[in-house]
Order: structure tokens, then sequence, then C-alpha cells
């Protein structure tokens, strides 16, 4: 497996042959021409709630930072099977250079949060990460907004302790369900892939209309704080949007 970099994705197909493939991730999600689908079902999720006693772990793996999460947090309704949770993590950009992966009308937000599950059915994530039906990634819009955000702070509080690549630190248990939008109704779904190689296309995408705000000094944590190999910044961690390649793009509200 050749190394990788967000710098490199233009030669990732060479290098990754999923990559090169006709329903990767991210999109731009063109807001005119997405179809209106009222039989989308309602996302049910359960055991996001953590005990504080439950501690998680925060790592900086030298493409992004990542918060393990146990498979007592799952999707229940919503897709067709159980999906179980084992991680979420960021992507984002500079204070000049916005982030998302997904873009809305041809515009960027400044960051966007990626909380990834596996289907039960494939028994580990190994398993499931290759297959058509493996994954469910569910995508929030991060934007800048006047306060901090407390839910958030739960995990940039802890940037500090893993500044550097293949670093790691425990934080306590909290509730995940505060980091997504109040509304989980309203959202945009399409098939696509993982951003990054291998690239296997392999996501049902959930990207919600509700974005979040972080403080201007809560997303500058994200874009100053992390470290990569040799020590390099680690930002504009994000994939350009791919093309469509005429796949449907769903919406479940009006
Ligand atoms: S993303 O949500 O599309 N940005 C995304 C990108 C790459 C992965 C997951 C989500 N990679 C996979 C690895 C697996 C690993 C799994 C869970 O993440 O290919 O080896 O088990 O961490
Ligand atoms: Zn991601």
């Amino acid at each position: 497996h050749p190394h990788w970099k967000h710098d490199d994705q233009n030669v990732w197909p060479a290098n990754f042959y999923h990559c090169g493939g006709t329903s990767q991730s991210p999109i731009n999600i063109n807001t005119r021409t997405v179809i209106f689908d009222p039989s989308l079902p309602k996302i049910n999720l359960e055991g996001y709630d953590l005990p504080c006693k439950q501690s998680l772990k925060l790592k900086n793996n030298g493409h992004t930072l990542q918060l393990s999460l146990p498979e007592t947090m799952r999707i229940v309704q919503g897709f067709n099977g159980v999906f179980l949770a084992k991680q979420l993590h960021f992507h984002w950009g500079t204070p000049e250079i916005p982030g998302s992966e997904h873009t809305v009308d041809n515009t960027h937000f400044p960051a966007e949060i990626h909380v990834v599950h596996y289907n039960s059915k494939y028994g580990s994530i190994d398993q499931a990460v290759s297959q058509p039906d493996g994954l469910v990634v569910l995508g929030v819009l991060l934007g800048i907004g006047l306060h901090d955000n407390e839910n958030y702070e739960k995990i940039l509080s802890s940037i500090k302790n893993v500044s550097t690549e293949d670093s790691d630190t425990e934080i306590p248990g909290f509730n995940v369900r505060l980091l997504l939008p109040d509304n989980l109704e309203r959202f945009y779904r399409y098939n696509g892939s993982l951003t990054t190689p291998p690239c296997f296309q392999s996501v049902t995408w959930t990207v919600f209309n509700e974005s979040i705000t972080l403080s201007r000094k809560q997303m500058a944590m994200l874009e100053d704080t992390l470290k990569a190999h040799h020590s390099h910044s680690l930002t504009k961690n994000f994939r350009i949007p791919q093309p469509l390649h005429g796949r449907p793009v769903l919406c479940s509200f009006r």
C-alpha cells in the first residue's frame, strides 16, 4: 500500500484502484436538482448518550482527529439493517480555505464531521468496509458562530494532548448526540465512497441540512494545532467533490 496524503489526491486513482470509480465521495449537493423522497425513513439513534465513566480514545492518525466510538452506539432505524458506530473524525481547511468535504451549491463550509457506522451483519468493520451496503456515514457541516460550542469542546479541549502524529489520549464519555444537529429529519442521501484511500464504494451517505457552529477560536484549534508526518501541519484534509456520474441525490424535505 503506497502512502497517501491529501496533497496527492490527484494521483490517488493511480495508486488505489477504487479512487477512480464512478461512485466516489464527497460530492457537491445541488439543492436545485436533488430529488425529494417522502419515503425516506426517519433515522433512529440508540446509545449515543454515553456514561462519563466510559472513556473514549481520541487519536491524531496523521490524516485526521479521530474519536473511537463503542458499538453500543447504533443506528437502529433509517437504513436497511442495524449499523454500529466505530469512529467519528473531522475534515477541515484554513481560515482562508474552508475545508468541508461535501459542498452545498458549490460552497464549502469551514469543516465537517463524519460519524462512521458499519453494517452489523458483517460482524466487523474490516469485513464491512468494502461491501456495497457496508457503511453508513453521517456527515455534519460545521460553520463559525459567536459562541464556543460546549459539546465539541469535550473533544477540542484534548487536542493539545494529540498534537503529534500517532498520539492518542482518553476522554470521558459524553452525549455524542449533541454533536449532531437538533433536526435529524432533514438530510441528503446518496450512495458513495470512503473519501480517502482505499476509496471503497461502500458508503450510504447522509448529510444533514442543519449545520452546527464552533467559535472561531475552536475552529482555529483544529486548523492550527495538529501535526502530521515530519511535523507538517495537519490541515486541508479534505477531498474535493467528485463527479456524480448520474447518481441520484435524495432529499428528505422540501
Ligand atoms: S470517510 O468517512 O469517508 N472520510 C472515511 C474514510 C476512510 C475510512 C473510514 C471513513 N477508512 C476506514 C479504514 C478501515 C477502518 C475504518 C474505521 O476506517 O479503511 O481500515 O477500520 O476506522
Ligand atoms: Zn471523513
